[in-house]
This record gives C-alpha cells, sequence and structure tokens, in this order.
C-alpha cells in the first residue's frame, strides 16, 4: 500500500486544491491531509485566512478524499510525520518546487501542477474589499501602507493631512504649503513611492477623502481625533483611530453611540494589542498560571530629542501620554479592569504651552490590586512590563510593547517558563486584518474593548485637565 502525504491550508477550498487532493490521491492508495494550524499560518506570516482551522478541516473532508487528516502545527513536523507514518510520497503543488526537496532522505517527493488562475487570495480579494483613507501626518500612516499590501482586499485611496502648524518648515521632513498647512510629510511621499502608491492621492480635502474611501484610518494630532473619526463616522465610513480615540470621555461615548446607530467599526487602533506575544501573555494571566494578579507595571520611553530644544515647535510632536500613555496603559485596564478606586498621576512638564510632558507617571488603586504606568519621551528607563500573581510572576523585557517573547517565573526558578511568538509588522498587519474582517462581518472584532478605550481615554482627559495630578519639577 502506497501511503502518500500532503499539506495546505486550504482556505475557502477551491477547484485549485481539489485538482491537487484528486491528483495527490491518485499517487497512492492512503492520502493524510496536513491542514495547517491558524498559529502555524500566522508564523509564517499567512494572516488572512477567512476560515477558523476546524471550516477549513470541514472543507477538506467533504471532498472525500482524505482518508485521514492531520494538523500540522509547527516548522519540521514534516519530517517527524513521514517518519512516523509510514508515508512513501509527500507532495505538494509546482507552486513549491525545490522548496521541500531536502525530505527525499526520508520519502519520494512529487510536486503535481498547480492549477493556474485560482487562488484564495485572489477569492478573498473578491469577497472583500476595502477602501482605505490615511488622515495624518507621520510616519504611523506609511507604516500602516507598507502592512496594508499585506492584508488581502485593502486598498489605499489616499491621504489628507488637516494639520494646520504656527510656524513653517521647522520639521525637517515635512512638506507644507504656502500657508503653513502641512500637506504631508516627506516621509509619506517616499513610502508612497515605495509602495507604488500615486503621489495624486494627496487629497486637497477630507470630504473628497471620505467620499473617495469606505474607512478611515486616523492618525492625525491627537486632538483632532474626535473631530476626524466625527466626520468620517457622519459620512457613513468605518473608523480605525490611533489611540486616544478622543480626548474626553464625552466625545468617546458620542462617537461609539454614532458608530452603533449606524452599523459602523469604530476600533482604536494600539498596535500592542494585536501582536502574538502581547495578546498571549494576557490570556495566560488571565487563566491563573501566576496565580491572582496583584499588580500590573508597564514602562514605555523613548526620547525624543528634539523636545528640549529652545523654541521649538512642539504643536506636531504627540506628548509622552499620548504617545506612550495608550499603550502603556493597555495591561492595566485588560489585566486589573477599568473599574479603578483611585489614581494619581505624576507629571513633569517639559512645555506646558504644548502640554508636553517629559515624564508621566500615573499609579491607579483597584479593588484586587494596585497598577502603575510610567511613560516619557523626555526620559529614558527600562520599558519593560511585569504582571505580579500570588503565585508568580510575568516578566516582558524591554521594549515590551514589541516582543517576540516573556518568561513566566515562579520562585522555584527550574519551573520557569520561556515562551516566543513570532512579531511581524509590530502587530499593524494583524491589526489592519482585524478591522478589515470586522467591516465585512459587519462585528467589531477589535481586540480592545470600548470600556477599555473610554478608560483610556479617561485617563488622557484627566492629564489634559490636570485632574488627579501632582506636577513635579528637576
Ligand atoms: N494549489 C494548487 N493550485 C492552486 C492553489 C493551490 O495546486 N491554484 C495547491 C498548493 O500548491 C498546495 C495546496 O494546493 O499544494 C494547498 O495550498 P494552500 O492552501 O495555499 O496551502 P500552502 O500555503 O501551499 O501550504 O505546510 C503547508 C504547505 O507547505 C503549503
Amino acid at each position: 500500500m502506497t501511503r502518500v502525504i500532503t499539506y495546505g491550508t486550504f482556505d475557502v477550498l477551491h477547484i485549485g486544491h481539489l485538482n491537487l487532493l484528486k491528483r495527490a490521491k491518485a499517487l497512492g492508495d492512503y492520502l493524510i491531509v496536513g491542514v495547517t494550524s491558524d498559529d502555524f499560518d500566522l508564523s509564517r506570516g499567512k494572516i488572512n485566512n477567512t476560515q477558523s482551522l476546524m471550516e477549513r478541516i470541514k472543507g477538506v473532508r467533504e471532498t472525500g478524499l482524505a482518508d485521514e487528516i492531520i494538523v500540522e502545527e509547527y516548522e519540521g513536523q514534516k519530517i517527524d510525520d513521514i517518519k512516523r507514518r509510514n508515508i512513501d510520497i509527500f507532495t505538494l503543488g509546482s507552486d513549491w518546487v525545490g522548496k521541500y526537496d531536502y525530505l527525499n532522505e526520508y520519502c519520494k517527493v512529487v510536486y503535481l501542477p498547480r492549477t493556474e488562475g485560482i487562488s484564495s487570495s485572489q477569492i478573498r480579494s473578491e469577497h472583500k474589499h476595502v477602501r482605505i483613507g490615511v488622515v495624518g501626518h507621520d510616519s504611523p500612516g506609511s507604516k500602516f501602507v507598507n502592512e496594508s499590501k499585506l492584508v488581502n482586499g485593502v486598498e489605499i485611496v489616499g491621504f489628507y493631512s488637516n494639520t494646520g502648524i504656527k510656524t513653517g518648515f521647522t520639521d525637517t521632513g515635512r512638506i507644507h504649503d504656502s500657508s503653513y498647512k502641512l500637506v504631508a510629510s516627506e516621509n509619506i511621499y517616499s513610502q508612497i513611492a515605495a509602495s507604488n502608491v500615486p503621489s495624486s492621492i494627496i487629497f486637497d480635502s477630507y470630504t473628497d477623502l471620505l467620499a473617495a474611501s469606505d474607512a478611515i484610518y486616523i492618525t492625525s494630532m491627537p486632538e483632532n481625533h474626535y473631530q476626524n473619526s466625527l466626520d468620517a463616522l457622519k459620512a457613513g465610513k468605518h473608523v480605525l483611530c490611533e489611540s486616544p480615540g478622543a480626548y474626553t470621555r464625552d466625545q468617546y461615548a458620542e462617537l461609539k453611540q454614532i458608530a452603533d446607530d449606524i452599523g459602523l467599526i469604530l476600533m482604536e487602533g494600539i498596535k500592542t494589542a494585536y501582536s502574538t506575544a502581547y495578546e498571549r501573555l494576557i490570556l495566560l494571566a488571565q487563566s491563573g498560571k501566576i496565580g491572582d494578579i496583584i499588580s500590573v507595571d508597564s514602562v514605555c520611553t523613548s526620547l525624543s530629542g528634539n523636545i528640549y530644544s529652545e523654541n521649538v515647535d512642539l504643536s506636531m510632536t504627540w506628548n509622552s501620554m499620548c504617545a506612550w500613555g495608550v499603550t502603556a496603559l493597555l495591561p492595566i485596564f485588560q489585566l486589573m479592569g477599568t473599574d479603578y478606586i483611585d489614581k494619581k498621576i505624576y507629571s513633569y512638564f517639559m512645555n506646558k504651552e504644548f502640554n508636553m510632558d517629559a515624564y508621566t507617571k500615573v499609579d491607579f488603586t483597584f479593588d484586587k490590586g494596585i497598577a502603575s504606568m510610567r511613560v516619557g519621551k523626555g526620559a529614558k528607563s527600562e520599558g519593560n512590563l511585569v504582571i505580579t500573581g500570588t503565585k508568580g510572576y510575568i516578566y516582558v523585557p524591554a521594549p515590551w510593547w514589541k516582543t517576540d517573547y516573556f518568561e513566566v517565573r515562579y520562585e522555584d526558578i527550574e519551573k520557569n517558563e520561556r515562551f516566543f511568538y513570532q512579531l511581524s509588522g509590530e502587530g499593524i498587519r494583524y491589526m489592519i486584518a482585524s478591522f478589515v474582517k470586522s467591516i465585512e462581518l459587519h462585528k467589531n472584532l477589535s481586540y480592545i474593548t470600548p470600556e477599555e478605550t473610554a478608560a483610556i481615554v479617561g485617563v488622557i482627559e484627566d492629564f489634559n485637565d490636570r485632574r488627579d495630578m501632582i506636577e513635579f519639577r528637576k
């Protein structure tokens, strides 16, 4: 009896898959099909699967061609499967020619002709086509453009920057028009060139950009987020907005109400929430692995040299609380809940005119524990995250907000565990994929709940109003 094995994702099973499975079956008497797990696909950069593992397995089973279905979970499993399952022939489509020749050591390797003109990516793109307009001025916009190319069915239709600045060309790398209105940053232009997006898509008005888009990604200055989101929602467009999504609790509640009433997706853009290691460590902490969570301590700093310069225009520079506070608050609210009893904000301001804090610490008291965040653009510290529990703690080394690694540590160090997860695109591509899938399914699949967003916005509001705040000086 000739035993054959083949592997694949088999997302939205199509004629190409069917032909492949028929040809594979014809190579022998018994066909084993390895269907890739969602995690394995994530780790190899396949982020666009429409169907879950169970749905994909069902699709393969319904062909009636597989004698046995297994799940492929890790790199290198193929060797193990071939040896343990007494495989005579390993086969894949011709798009993989050469890639698996090393398996010849264990069995015969056959590459079967691929069916031309059909692919899962093509089917997914046909199903969904979301035109996204970008409002903003700085590099998050350009990272977004590059990452969006990896998400099926997304088209970036253009950019608009409505950020007027008081003095003109103080910030290098930015292009302003004659009235000193910021038109775009060179960064965006170079990224546009690199990504083959025609530069003609710099829109003159937000209304025009809205008219050309199904959804808007907002990465303008934080004080504009509310108005940009409001305009977009009122124009019937879905919104993905860099955090903080608004400056006050009331503003966010209004936006959320409008989005819910019209049936639009309103999502908070914090890329860290979408990085696999972060997502898994939160789930691990919630599962009781370190006992009851007593304390969460997060630190995010990045020195921004120019904020100390004399007479510098900081109107286009995010302060520490908006740039980092939103990320640092995320694990606190996700693990301790959003109903804190008390908080105290300690801020060291570099420039009050521009609301520019060099360093800010926020301490929280909850029913079940305490938490603390420290952020700074004008001071440098160790940017790690520590989640303290009654049985052990989770340690995420700096920079924790874009990590692929964390440790669970115990009193008995023999029991310590290390976890690694592939980090691709700092989480941005997964965030875009969630946004697009939310639009497609009419269901908010955000990794950040509205309560968490409201709590983050609330802290920013109190910071701006200097509520619960102690200012400290050098
Ligand atoms: N295929 C094909 N013709 C198409 C599309 C796909 O013959 N038009 C084949 C592929 O070559 C592969 C199988 O169908 O052998 C499954 O394709 P995918 O679902 O895209 O999975 P893939 O990423 O190719 O998985 O370990 C995973 C495997 O290495 C490959």
